[in-house]
């Protein structure tokens, strides 16, 4: 067997293969010699493109050679790994990240200056690997860097999605979609492994308990080392790609048939092309559901076969190996890893379950139902014959225990003080039994994994998040808020039955990408301040600063930093939109995916009244007026309605603001289309104030609002998600904060229809939509009409509820920036009290309280 044989090396001196030199002569020769013999480019008349190609190159070797030198000792040492399975991996740009981790920064920079270059304008032509959506990928890729800094055994595993999301632009000020061509010019920040390939197989049928696919892939795997800070420690985030079996049909094609000769490849690279196909179509939903299987089994199968390699003991598993499923898209993960324990690998079902339940565990990021996946069976069915058993098979049991459960919690108790008790912690009967209505049925109808459709009769559903609540050793929400609601909404049943199961990490974010190396006028002066800069592994240090938060000299060079970074960011504006901005302006951002629960349309509703405002002011009263810049990012999902208005809102409103001479420079509104974590960068350490507004108990936790905080800006929040947090870690009294409180909003919700204690100001703005003031009144006729008609809908995220209390604390936000010494003495503040949220810190959290996992740090050689 050729292909399987060793090749002879034991002779050759592998020990002594010529690693790559860090100095800057020999980095500038291997530069040159990268851009000659690998992009086979001329030295002599070298483009940028081409020598950021030659260089990145360089840095991949470097990589490439701490990476075998972890991955070699980390198998020597055998630990136990964490393997994170997410859909999403939003991992921006490589080449900055690398140098720096890598501790290269100096000699890459005398190197590439040599070369008549920085590394500003050389990383600025790499594509963001953009294989996310908002802050669920974002996490993702922050817990990547944390898991090598912290010396975790852990590798990441995903798509590579050959068209990432999208890429939007603006059309007319609409947003407009289009394929995001990330690999065109090759990505030298991955190993393409094609000798890792794992069959993965779709419908078909069961006969004799074994699975007979009629369709199948290959998922052959690319591995992205992930380098750690001030560590040798480099780890893996694995992508699959999808491939056919039989990659073209040289008959179809000899017979002219040039389609079905390439119909298995087209099928198969389907699975791998985007994240997040549209789901309004039977076959993207499918599709859907395939990449999630797709990636899962994978993962798994690969994780198998490197057990394998070490033990042949399956009850070992769990102490070689745990995986969390990042939200619910990886959940298929439960009947996978009991498929293949039990067909594969010859495991009897209780012993596959009992190692299953101790090997997964669950994050929930979100309660959107949107995000609780529910799959039909129909569907399942088809597509997962074998799956779909057993899930059926976990289901009943499942329900068997849960009636048991039930039973003999009505022969503990008398009928009607059981119904009286069902009311908060301690009844598995469901509170709303209808009257004759059995109370078993109703309980295995509300906590089944397999469940009725409400919306449509007599259709099943696998509810994917129950699931993945019984079949894993934990499950957590991502911020304490949020961790208490989930026990006592989505999942109050589960928390009561497995409390133990029930966990908070509040989530965390990388302090290298997001502080240290996207705001290096801030780097260098908290590492002057605070005399080391330690504070990059250890972000608790920063709190050093607390002390200097008066020092007014410190002030002036924290607010020049400051203005340094508004000065880059209105040039990136004026470059990309067009629009002058003035820098002596506040600059208030909100960048997020756009949705109606983050409410970026109440901030535009806030805006439309400062115009109003201003327009209806004499010149003499305008001066008092404090200017603002507001920027907006972010995308709309590409079936979602309402967001793509909101989009249209923030264009359309700009359009008119931003040429109105009365107004001038008092205010400015932009839209920076395709948001991704380059334009992050430069967004987030050039603002003074950011909006994390959601309706109070709605978002999970929000990191967004971390990153604003570690670079002093500050915050204008409700009471949701990991702003709670934030409020406690800074004083509560520096934040501005408004809304109503999570614990409120069911009464308000159910008391919307009788709602009419409008504030003037919001009817003013709803009338200058609808008289058409900013354009299409028709257009924004049902987005007003969802917040402001209760005939129609219900304002289910509470905007006229919270409008007058928003522009109370926009109020208290002006008056405060007026004192731009009091300003600046909270901006200080505020990045002196960002250690907890770390990612470095919650993985440790992690890695301590669910996965059991150690660090293993690699020696130096
Ligand atoms: C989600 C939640 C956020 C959370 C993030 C990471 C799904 O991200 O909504 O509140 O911080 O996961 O846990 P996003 O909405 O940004 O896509």
């Amino acid at each position: 067997d050729v292909e399987r044989s060793q090749a002879k090396t034991d002779s050759l001196p592998v020990e002594h293969l010529p690693h790559p030199k860090n100095d800057p002569d020999s980095i500038e020769q291997d530069v040159l010699s990268k851009v000659s013999y690998t992009i086979g480019a001329d030295p002599k008349a070298l483009t940028t493109k081409q020598t950021y190609r030659g260089l990145a190159w360089t840095v991949r070797e470097r990589l490439i050679d701490s990476f075998n030198k972890t991955q070699e000792y980390w198998k020597s040492k055998d630990p136990k790994f964490v393997y994170y399975l997410s859909a999403e991996f939003l991992m921006g740009r490589s080449l900055t990240n690398a140098v720096y981790n890598l501790g290269l920064e100096g000699e890459y920079g005398e190197a590439i200056r040599k070369l008549g270059y920085s590394l500003e304008d050389l990383q600025d032509q790499e594509q963001n690997a953009s294989l996310g959506n908002g802050g669920l990928g974002r996490l993702a890729a922050c817990f990547m860097d944390s898991i090598a800094t912290t010396d975790l055994p852990g590798w990441g595993y995903g798509i590579r999605y050959k068209y990432g999301m999208f890429k939007q632009g603006l059309d007319k000020g609409f947003q407009s979609m289009a394929p995001d061509i990330w690999l065109s010019a090759g990505n030298p920040w991955e190993v393409y492994r094609p000798e890792l390939a794992y069959r993965i197989g779709f419908y078909g049928e069961v006969k004799d308990g074994k699975w007979i696919p009629a369709e199948s892939v290959n998922a052959v795997a690319y591995d992205n080392p992930i380098p750690g800070f001030g560590t040798n420690n480099v780890t893996n985030l694995r992508l699959f790609e999808s491939q056919p079996v039989n990659e073209f049909n040289l008959d179809f094609f000899n017979e002219g048939n040039f389609d079905e000769a390439t119909q298995e490849k087209r099928r198969a690279e389907d699975i791998s092309a985007v994240l997040y196909p549209n789901d309004a179509t039977d076959y993207g939903r499918e599709l859907r559901l395939k990449q999630q299987v797709f990636f899962v089994s994978a993962a798994i199968q690969d994780v198998i076969a490197r057990f394998k390699e070490q033990h042949s003991d399956f009850n070992e598993l769990p102490n070689k190996a745990v995986f969390t499923m990042n939200d619910t898209h990886p959940t298929i993960a439960v009947a996978e890893l009991m498929r293949l324990l039990i067909d594969q690998e010859g495991l009897d079902w209780d012993n596959a379950w009992a190692i299953t339940t101790k090997t997964l565990a669950f994050t929930n990021h979100t309660v959107m139902p949107e995000a609780l996946e529910k799959w039909p069976v129909k569907v399942m069915t088809k597509l997962l014959p074998r799956h779909m058993e057993i899930i059926s098979k976990i289901d009943s049991i499942w329900k068997g225990s849960l009636a048991d459960r039930v039973k003999a919690q009505i022969e503990a108790e008398p009928k009607a003080e059981a119904k009286a008790a069902a009311s908060e912690e301690s009844s598995l009967v469901p509170e709303d039994t209808e009257a004759g209505e059995d109370p078993v049925d109703a309980a295995l109808a509300k906590y089944g994994i397999i469940c009725e459709n409400p919306w449509e009769k007599g259709v099943k559903l696998v509810n994917m998040a129950f699931m993945a609540v019984i079949g894993s050793k934990s499950t957590n929400g991502v911020a304490a808020i949020h961790s208490d609601i989930i026990k006592h909404t989505i999942f109050k049943d589960f928390y009561e039955i497995y409390p133990e199961k029930f966990q908070n990490k509040t989530n965390g974010v990388t302090p290298r990408r997001w502080l240290a190396y996207c705001n290096p006028g801030l780097r260098e002066l908290i590492t002057k301040t605070l005399g080391s800069n330690e504070w990059i592994k250890h972000l608790e240090k920063l709190s050093g600063l607390k002390q200097h938060a008066e020092d007014k000299e410190l002030q002036a060079q924290w607010r020049a930093v400051k203005q340094e970074n508004k000065q880059r960011l209105a040039k990136y504006i004026k470059a990309n939109v067009g629009v002058d901005v003035p820098t002596n302006a506040m600059f208030d951002v909100q960048i997020k995916r756009i949705h109606e629960y983050k409410r970026q349309h109440l901030n535009m509703f806030s805006i439309i009244n400062r115009y109003l405002e201003i327009k209806a002011a004499s010149p003499e009263e305008r001066k008092k007026f404090v200017p603002r810049v507001c920027v907006f990012g972010g995308k709309a999902a590409s079936a979602y309605y309402m967001a793509k208005k909101m989009i249209r809102l923030v264009t359309a409103v700009g359009e008119v603001v931003n040429n109105d001479q009365e107004v001038g420079d008092l205010l400015k509104v932009v839209f920076l289309p395709d948001y991704n974590v380059s334009l992050a960068e430069v967004i987030i350490p050039a603002a003074e104030l950011s909006h994390h507004i959601s309706t109070a108990g709605t978002e999970g936790s929000g990191t967004s609002n971390m990153k604003f905080q570690m670079n002093g800006c500050l915050i204008l929040g409700t009471m949701d998600g990991a702003n709670v947090e934030i409020a406690q870690e800074i004083g509560k009294e520096n934040m501005f904060v408004f809304g109503v409180d999570a614990e409120d909003v069911p009464r308000l919700r159910e008391e919307r229809k009788d709602f009419k204690d409008y504030d003037p100001r919001w009817v003013k703005v709803m009338d200058s939509l609808l008289a058409g003031q900013f354009g299409d009144a028709e257009y924004f006729q049902d987005l007003v009409d969802n917040v402001n008609d209760m005939t129609k809908s219900n304002d289910w995220f509470l905007l006229a509820n919270d409008f007058a209390d928003y522009l109370r604390a926009q109020k208290d936000v002006d008056e405060l920036y007026k004192d731009q010494d009091e300003w600046t003495r909270r901006s200080i503040l505020y990045t002196a009290s960002s250690g907890f949220f770390s990612s470095d810190r919650c993985i440790d959290d992690y890695a301590r309280e669910i996965w059991e996992v150690e660090p293993v740090a690699v020696p130096s050689s």
